[in-house]
């Protein structure tokens, strides 16, 4: 029996799937007493230090977990879980930590993109019971803009490269906790912790650790879903945003089948939109809801979740808000949610207003949920002008002149899945996202949509020159060479794509295999 710390926040079912698909059961704490009684007390947390350190003191579960940490009994802390063991956070200088490791978490100062986000090695300093069954060169999935800075070496387990070196796990008898997530890790993650809950104590130092340790670029297949005219909910994919074929709604796949195969075959993340997710229905019938909770039981990467991510109300007249929909999202398994219309809605309202209200669902979200588990989807369409004097939106000079000659164009941003063009232009719209809250912009493009001919290199190189966190690109790719063509022109951390992917014409694998040796990737 594994006790569990789940303060209410966060994707905290992926850990409980992790465990039990590892042969435990799981304990929810509700009380300190819950606490107090725990042989082995597993942490994960996720979100603001300040909001972790806050609810604990609220629920009164601060003492009873200082005192298990200093009992010697097994603690696995996650993420968050591993800052809180130390004496203050710069993200919320005013709330005191557990104070059970001396030393400060503070901010990332390198010039990156920060949160960081996605699979990057471990620098092993100890042998660690932790580390049985793994070669050393594996990659574990990071997501966080803050990491801890220990006052002494002695409880370093591992280091990790980002801009330079941090702390990415500590380890102190049976104390272990990792700024990584082992549950989001595939299999070496899942080895780490079943080494933890088999309480191994011989502790190994795996050969193949490596001296510097470099963020991979991530692969991420996608996921757009939406239910036939039968009704059945299906994985389709459109050219250029539209998925019919002689008026019927083309079907590639079962959701939950294809992510599970997407995972086995080496996807670093899987992302699901519900792509007629603007339409009215209520919460309680959405079918997006048990895709996740069915696919996080055997999918141990990242999930992303789009569609309908907004305040609505029902035909019953029940009001949700964004903020309700995306609770339910991340406690059925979403790790992020991807807002697509809502996000253009609310740019536009910034910049009639030229102030944000404090209350869009971008900033709510982020403010319960942390930055990085808020991720914009834009919808962009190429618009071609004469001069850059030709619209008051942001203009490039293109090297794929329009019909009538023009060598400029603007991007313009579309809501309702394409149907909707709004007079706001993407890198305009990622800015504003980013400084409301966001933590990563999916870049779709809907004239390379479906048409395998390479990602708008364009597009993406001035969205990702606009913001500094990280941009995931997407729509077009056909082909390995798309990738490397990708990563190489442009400064984006992650590559989406979807029909090469559903078509089998390009399995992820084959993406990876030809990206060795010339791109930083996770190997399958
Ligand atoms: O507006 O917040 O409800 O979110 C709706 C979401 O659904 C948005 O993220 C939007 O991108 C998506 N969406 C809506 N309509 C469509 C459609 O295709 N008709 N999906 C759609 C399109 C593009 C990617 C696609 C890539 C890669 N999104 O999903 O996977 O273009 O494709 P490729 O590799 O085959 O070229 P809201």
């Amino acid at each position: 029996m594994i006790t569990l710390l789940d303060y209410g926040a966060g994707n905290v079912r992926s850990v409980i799937n992790a465990i039990e698909r590892l042969g435990e059961t799981v304990m929810l704490v509700n009380s300190g007493a819950d606490i107090d009684r725990a042989e082995r007390l597993v942490f994960p947390g996720v979100g603001n230090f300040g909001a972790l350190m806050h609810t604990l003191r609220d629920k009164q579960l601060r003492e009873p977990l200082v005192r298990y940490l200093h009992s010697g009994k097994p603690f696995f802390g996650i993420c968050v879980a591993l800052q809180a063991l130390f004496e203050s956070s710069e993200e919320a200088p005013d709330e005191p930590g557990l104070g059970i490791l001396p030393g400060r978490v503070q901010r990332f100062t390198c010039d990156l993109a920060i949160p960081h986000i996605g699979w990057n090695g471990l620098k092993m300093h100890q042998a660690s019971p932790l580390f049985q069954g793994l070669a050393g060169n594996e990659k574990f999935y990071f997501v966080h803009s803050f990491h801890v800075a220990p006052a002494s070496r002695d409880d370093i387990l591992t280091t990790t490269d980002y801009g330079y070196e941090f702390v990415s796990a500590i380890q102190r008898g049976a104390m272990v906790a990792t700024q990584f997530h082992p549950e989001k890790s595939g299999r070496a993650g899942l080895r780490l912790l079943e080494n933890f809950l088999a309480g191994n104590r011989e502790a190994v130092r795996p050969n193949a650790c490596p001296q510097t340790t470099v963020l991979a670029k991530r692969i991420i297949a996608c996921l757009d879903v939406r239910a036939n005219d039968r009704g059945d909910l299906v994985v389709t994919k459109g050219d250029q945003y539209d998925v019919r074929d002689e008026g019927t709604v083309r079907n590639l796949g079962k959701p939950v089948e294809l992510a599970g195969d997407y995972y086995e075959q080496g996807a670093d993340e899987i992302t699901f939109l519900n792509i007629t997710g603007f339409r009215d229905f209520p919460l309680q019938d959405m079918p997006m809801l048990d895709v996740l909770e069915q696919t996080s039981k055997n999918v141990f990467v990242p999930l992303t979740i789009g569609g309908g991510i907004r305040d609505f109300t029902d035909r019953d007249g029940r009001f949700y808000s964004a903020l309700e929909v995306a609770s339910r999202y991340f406690r059925a398994g979403a790790d992020k949610v991807s807002i697509g219309s809502d996000a253009v809605e609310i740019v536009e309202q910034v910049l009639k207003t030229g102030q944000a209200t404090g209350l869009s669902s971008i900033e709510q979200i982020a403010r319960v949920y942390g930055n990085q588990a808020v991720v914009i989807s834009i919808d962009p369409r190429r618009v071609y002008v004469d001069s850059p004097e030709a619209v008051p939106h942001r203009v490039i000079e293109t090297g794929f002149p329009g019909p009538n000659g023009e060598r400029f164009c603007w991007y313009q941003c579309t809501v309702k899945g394409g149907r909707e063009g709004r007079p706001v232009d993407a890198v305009t719209l990622a800015h504003v996202c980013e400084q409301l809250g966001a933590g990563e912009i999916l870049l779709n493009c809907i004239d390379k949509d479906g048409t395998n001919s390479g990602f708008d290199i364009e597009l993406i190189n001035a969205v990702r020159a606009a913001v500094t966190i990280p941009v995931i690109a997407s729509s077009g790719a056909g082909c390995a060479e798309h990738f490397l063509e990708v990563f190489t022109k442009t400064n984006a951390e992650a590559a989406l794509a979807a029909g090469i992917f559903h078509r089998k014409e390009v399995p992820i694998g084959a993406v990876k295999e030809f990206l060795t040796g010339k791109v930083e990737i996770r190997p399958v």
